[in-house]
């Protein structure tokens, strides 16, 4: 068999249970922080379970990326973002753009558990004609705000909404999730010495620090080491956290805008395929299709989680 055969597999979607899944909906008003924490919790374990159903189903997906990424859009989505399907027509709406664009499965299914778009649909991911593409498409689902997949323009296209916010007057607030390996891009140096130049306290930027890119460790590829004190250099207020800790998330995000007046960069330690025993931290699940085996096994890992 290929690498290829292996990476592309023929799927048949019946293999896989395919859950029903629900809107679960924000923390709720006047939730505790231990409440807070165990609804985001409960979110994004039926989030992952979901997501990797999904990726069987299509044979084709990020699952690595996507995982590391969950609990970053989930506590956005379902807490801290001034952003709901009822605000989507509000200028002054915060903004969020997935800058790794391919972990798609991961938005839209976060998407769907704060009810912007339809849980059914999730059902059609990749399939032709579905709005729920590879990678997001601003022209399919109003809460996209930016189509992103080339990696390095999710950030430079933040840093221009940050700075339209900041000309309006508004209070709203953009956030983005950049890849680690993706900061290898030039583009996004750019963008950030803008956004430091012009003081952009609304714009908060996160890059999932799981420290793998496809195919290799970004160390082993193009290191991007000392970030913190890069990011620092660029005029960023910088934040180290565990991009799994929904309290330090949410704590983070609360933050923003920094008193300092500067653009708030967050450095999440994560990791691929967390918390999957073998898919954590292994670099051969970057966009490789768990067997029905792997699925199950990942589903009762996540029961236990
Ligand atoms: C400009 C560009 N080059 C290459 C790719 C192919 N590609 C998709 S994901 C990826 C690796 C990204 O690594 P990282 O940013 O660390 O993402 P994560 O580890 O979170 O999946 C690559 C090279 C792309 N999408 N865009
Ligand atoms: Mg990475």
């Amino acid at each position: 068999m290929t690498v290829e055969e292996d990476l592309v597999p023929e799927v048949h979607a019946e293999d896989v249970p395919q859950d029903v899944f629900r809107v679960i909906g924000r923390v709720p008003e006047g939730a505790t922080d231990q409440e807070a924490v165990a609804h985001l919790r409960a979110a994004a374990r039926a989030i992952r379970k979901r997501d990797i159903q999904m990726v069987r189903a299509a044979g084709l997906g990020h699952i690595g990326g996507e995982f590391s990424v969950i609990d970053i859009l989930t506590t956005l989505y379902l807490d801290s973002l001034n952003m709901g399907p009822e605000l989507l027509g509000d200028p002054d709406r915060d903004r969020f753009i997935l800058s790794k664009g391919h972990a798609a499965a991961a938005l839209y299914t976060t998407l769907a558990a704060a009810g912007f778009i339809d849980p059914e649909d999730l059902g059609t991911f990749m399939q032709p004609l579905s709005m729920l593409n590879g990678h997001p498409a601003r022209t399919k689902i109003d809460a996209v705000e930016a189509s992103t997949g080339p990696l390095g323009h999710g950030l430079p296209i933040a840093v221009g909404t940050a700075l339209a916010g900041k000309i309006d007057g508004s209070a709203r607030r953009t956030f983005v999730v950049t890849g680690d390996g993706e900061m290898q891009e030039g583009s996004n140096w750019e963008a950030l010495m803008t956004a430091g130049n012009h003081g952009l306290a609304n714009l908060c930027v996160i890059v999932d620090r799981n420290r793998l890119q496809q195919g290799a460790r970004v160390a082993d590829t193009n290191d991007l080491e000392p970030l913190p004190e890069k990011l620092v250099a660029f005029g960023m207020e910088v934040v180290e956290l565990d991009g799994h800790d929904h309290a330090a998330l949410r704590e983070a995000f609360a933050n923003v805008p920094a008193a300092s007046g500067k653009p708030t960069a967050i450095v999440a330690h994560t990791m691929k395929g967390h918390p999957i025993s073998f898919m954590s931290d292994n670099v051969a699940w970057h966009h490789k299709v768990p067997s029905p085996e792997q699925v199950e096994a990942a589903l009762t890992e996540l029961e236990q989680s």
